[in-house]
């Protein structure tokens, strides 16, 4: 039988090296979610071990489109660590990854710690910004195909994230306009309520999903909602420039 942390092993390397690999559920094929949930622990944990840094979590397929875009129609979370974060207005390298896409997300920070079964004037109270955001997803699969299971053993296709400037916790992101462009052409327009009617949910989720996994989200966390639209391939030479409603633009442009 392979262990756990062999097939943590082998979504590790396939994202530091940027190679597709088969689902694990091709030779696994009764993983359940909760060892998947594992397989991600431990690949994370690969990644602290060469000295990357806890920065949050990110929530996947809490829209439609996203559920739509992946077949896959269940909430799932993965972990973000500071060797993730690119810086705004950047370059972001192509070579670095397998099939990269971007989506607009919202992103929390969090002041207070927060878990477990909590309202969303708790988890408002518990906010300390707010921030558009950019997530960079890439499947370590062949084909961007997978499973639920395959998904989240694979730290739920997180790699990268961009965030923009932080508003005040009490700034309305319940439904603004989200506007994506590639070389001043619009790819794809969304609003923010496409995020379980109202991104907060998404948090609330966070919260009550991660305190599964015996985990809480820490002050200084970033917490990704979730793509509110469906994600745009990246290649070289496209410049991404996406603006949402009252909160500003955020941008990037893709070298090889
Ligand atoms: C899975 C990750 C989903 C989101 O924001 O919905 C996700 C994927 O689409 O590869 O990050
Ligand atoms: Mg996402």
């Amino acid at each position: 039988m392979t262990s756990l942390a062999a097939l943590a092993a082998i979504v590790d390397e396939a994202a530091s090296s940027a190679t597709a690999v088969p689902q694990l559920t091709e030779t696994i094929t009764d993983l359940s979610v909760d060892d998947a949930y594992a397989v991600q622990a431990l690949s994370i944990a690969r990644r602290r071990a060469r000295g990357e840094r806890r920065a949050g979590y990110k929530m996947g397929l809490t829209s439609r489109a996203k559920m739509q875009q992946v077949g896959v129609s269940e909430i799932i979370w993965g972990r973000l660590t500071d060797a993730m974060r690119l810086t705004e207005g950047g370059e972001l390298s192509r070579a670095r990854y397998v099939h990269p896409r971007v989506e607009p997300e919202i992103a929390y920070i969090i002041g207070r710690p927060l878990a477990g079964e909590v309202s969303a004037a708790e988890a408002l109270a518990a906010v300390e910004a707010i921030a558009p955001a950019l997530e960079i997803i890439d499947s370590r699969y062949r084909d961007f195909k997978f499973t639920l299971p395959d998904v989240i053993a694979d730290n739920s296709s997180s790699s990268g994230f961009f965030v923009g400037s932080w508003a005040r916790p009490s700034a309305d992101v319940s439904n603004l306009g989200i506007l994506m462009e590639v070389d001043g052409r619009p790819v794809q327009i969304g609003s923010s309520a496409a995020i379980l009617g109202n991104p907060i949910r998404s948090l609330l989720a966070a919260a009550r999903l991660v305190a599964r996994a015996g985990e809480r989200l820490e002050p200084g966390d970033i917490v990704l909602a979730g793509g509110a639209t469906a994600a745009h391939p990246l290649t070289p030479g496209q410049h991404i420039r996406t603006t949402f409603q009252a909160l500003g633009i955020v941008a990037f442009t893709v070298i090889t």
